[in-house]
């Protein structure tokens, strides 16, 4: 009708490749808007999917919804988590491969929401016994415990992840899920004992505080009022209009049980959540000499009870430290700054290092114990580029990983796309992209690297530096160098391992590094991330990219200029060029020959010639189109999806009329 808008000027195309005007950032920034404003927030560019964060509920993720896009083709229903979640699980069925989606995008861009999306789709569309149903179970639960306990409310976001993560899912070779593992990445543990203005601690102390039962909070000392708990309130918001920390608790609760944690361990991580609430209470005076003075007997007294060590013992180690001198130990008194630097050090450990005892102990009951092989899909939610108006280190890192991610996206796609053309033998313009590995070298090359310096420095603390480009750089990483180092007096940890409670005794208790080899944060993270890597790479990548459209997490608010912005320096203008002027799909030609041999009669059931000509034969067969296809060394290169497709849906007859036909022969008998 004239003058009425058409479906497609009103909802916009679906994948940006199909986009008359390819290049053009506008072009591509009103299909993202139009998309947007009919509540559309998924589009595709070719395989990868790109997401807005619509701020309100769409209820587009319910099961009904979930049964529409299992094992439906990638095309042909709208954009949508669920269906690349599809389709990354069937393509690890028929290739028996595996696989990883690096979900990416700034802080409060929708990243943990879809991580949690693909998870949800598994655990409901894939088969499954009764067996099966607690690691199904234990798999979605994973999530709220490591939520209560790694994530915090900040400006950006109010329930944004304060650690990175890995999850993988493991299949078995029927497509069950039948266990998984988590890695975690460098948890922001300074937010235990600060937070700035506007932001909380980790959410577990508040939904303890708010929900826990009146018995609970009196055997572990604790008022039902955050407002009593210095480590707490230093954000000034420990009421947040969106969380429920009540109702949040026992969510958890129900998962730590579910996920079998044990009663005493239940009790034990409590009475360490307490101590760590007790101990920012912990207030230093100065004596006459200018030595710390502990003056709350109350504190300590909750302390000792808590984590079963004696006060006496508590009280030394929270004021003084251990010195070597002539082989002898002798006992220094700390400074009251000293002495607060040192309890705050303590109370990070002892929180980083139940963080980790509690990612081990939810691995084990996901580990699946037999070793028949298995399949699996990565999912990776780190946390989101962040800029705040002061950054510190914990930005510093939290960024650095993000570069890092967006090298391997560049690696992965970009420069391996061309490079593979190239390698093929197959006629390519190629594409200008920006490279960022100049930025990752810039922090992460070997002695000349922002990490390398940082690390020099906190090896040499208080000793003259020279004026050089090291000590801008230094000076400008004030404050960095303190979280770098995260040092514990041995004393204390000595107090420590002498813990009744079993959590602290096997935190403290593990071997600790070698005081020489490098042990700062900064390098570990480093080396971590390079793992990571290399556990990615062996992997076949899939991408979500998560767009915030505000900064006000407000729905329906669609902010051009910073949408633009995430656009640009997520490098989807050009991943778009490279896809539009590429193939969207291709096989090996023994692969491609296997799967769909039975279409032709010349390649069925035995292929006589080269997987190559094969091939060519088969697609010949089929009536490709030149310029659908290119033929390379070793593979098949298929321009648009829709042939793929149509192939593949001329397959499932073709298997639909041969089972037809068993069935009849075996009728006649
Ligand atoms: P992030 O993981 O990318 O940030 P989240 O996934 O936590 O961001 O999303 C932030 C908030 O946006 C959520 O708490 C929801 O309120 C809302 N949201 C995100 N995705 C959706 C969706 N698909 N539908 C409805 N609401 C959504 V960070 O962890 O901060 O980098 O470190
Ligand atoms: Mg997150």
């Amino acid at each position: 009708m004239e003058g009425s808008l058409t479906a497609r000027d009103r909802v916009g195309i679906q994948d940006f490749v199909l986009l008359d005007a390819y290049t053009s950032e506008t072009a591509f920034m009103d299909n993202l808007r139009k998309r947007f404003n009919e509540n559309l927030i998924y589009t595709y560019i070719g395989t990868l999917l790109v997401s807005v964060n619509p701020y309100k509920e769409l209820g587009i993720y319910t099961k009904k919804q979930m049964d529409i896009y299992m094992g439906v083709n990638f095309f042909e229903l709208p954009p949508h988590i669920f269906a690349l979640a599809d389709n990354v699980y069937r393509t690890m069925i028929s290739e028996t491969n595996n696989h990883f989606i690096l979900i990416s995008g700034e802080s409060g861009a929708g990243k943990t929401e879809a991580s949690k999306k693909v998870l949800q789709f598994y655990a409901v569309c894939c088969p499954s016994t009764r067996l099966l149903d607690n690691v199904r179970d234990r798999l979605l639960l994973s999530n709220p415990v490591l939520e209560a306990f790694g994530n915090a409310k900040t400006l950006k976001n109010d329930n944004s992840s304060r650690f990175g993560k890995y999850m993988d899912i493991q299949f078995d070779h029927q497509g069950a899920a039948v266990g998984g593992h988590v890695l975690s990445y460098l948890l922001e543990k300074s937010r235990v004992v600060h937070q700035n203005h506007g932001e909380r601690n980790f959410h577990i102390f508040y939904q303890l505080v708010e929900g826990g039962e009146d018995e609970l909070l009196r055997w572990l000392g604790l008022e039902r009022n955050c407002q009593n708990y210095r480590f707490l309130i230093q954000g000034e918001c420990a009421k947040v209009s969106s969380i429920n920390d009540k109702s949040d608790w026992k969510t958890v609760q129900k998962a730590l049980t579910i996920i079998e944690f044990s009663e005493k361990d239940i009790e034990h991580l409590f009475a360490i959540l307490a101590s760590v609430l007790h101990l920012g209470n912990v207030q230093f005076g100065a004596s006459a000499l200018g030595y710390a003075t502990l003056n709350n007997s109350a504190e300590v007294h909750w302390l000792s009870k808590l984590l079963g060590i004696p006060s006496n013992m508590l009280r030394e180690g929270l004021t003084h430290r251990k010195i070597e001198a002539k082989a002898e130990e002798v006992l220094s008194p700390f400074t009251a700054e000293h002495a607060k630097y040192a309890r705050d050090a303590l109370a990070k450990a002892i929180y980083g290092r139940t963080f980790s005892w509690l990612v081990n102990k939810i691995n084990e009951s996901l580990a699946n114990k037999d070793s028949t092989r298995k399949t699996v899909i990565g999912l990776l939610d780190i946390y989101g580029f962040e800029v705040f108006d002061v950054n510190s280190f914990e930005q510093f890192c939290i960024n650095f990983c993000n570069e890092k991610l967006q090298q391997l996206f560049i690696q992965l796609t970009l420069k391996s796309e061309q490079e593979e053309y190239e390698m093929e033998g197959i006629e390519w313009e190629p594409v200008p992209y920006f490279n960022n590995k100049i930025i990752c070298d810039l922090v992460e090359e070997k002695h000349r690297g922002i990490i390398s310096i940082l690390d020099e420095e906190c090896l040499r603390p208080g000793e003259a530096t020279d004026f050089t480009f090291l000590e801008k750089l230094e000076e400008k990483m004030c404050g960095f160098l303190d979280k770098n180092n995260d040092l514990l007096y041995r004393n204390i940890k000595e107090v420590m391992r002498q813990s009744k409670n079993s959590i602290i005794q096997h935190c403290f208790h593990a071997i600790e590094p070698d005081v020489k080899t490098n042990n700062h944060n900064t390098t570990q993270f480093k080396s971590s991330l390079s793992g990571l890597t290399e556990i990615l790479m062996t992997k076949e990548p899939w991408y979500v990219r998560c767009l915030k459209p505000n900064h006000c997490k407000q729905p329906d608010r669609f902010d051009d200029v910073m949408v633009r912005h995430q656009v640009k320096y997520l490098g989807l203008m050009e991943h778009l060029r490279v896809r539009r002027a590429g193939f969207a799909y291709r096989r090996r030609y023994e692969v491609f020959l296997k799967r769909y041999k039975a279409l032709c009669p010349d390649t069925w059931p035995h292929w006589k010639g080269t997987p190559a000509e094969g091939v060519q034969r088969l697609i010949k067969h089929l009536g490709y189109k030149p310029d659908e296809y290119k033929i390379g060394r070793t593979k098949i290169f298929i321009r648009h999806p829709r042939t793929l497709f149509a192939t593949e849906d001329a397959f499932e007859i073709c298997k639909h009329e041969l089972a037809t036909r068993i069935q009849a022969k075996y009728k006649g008998y």
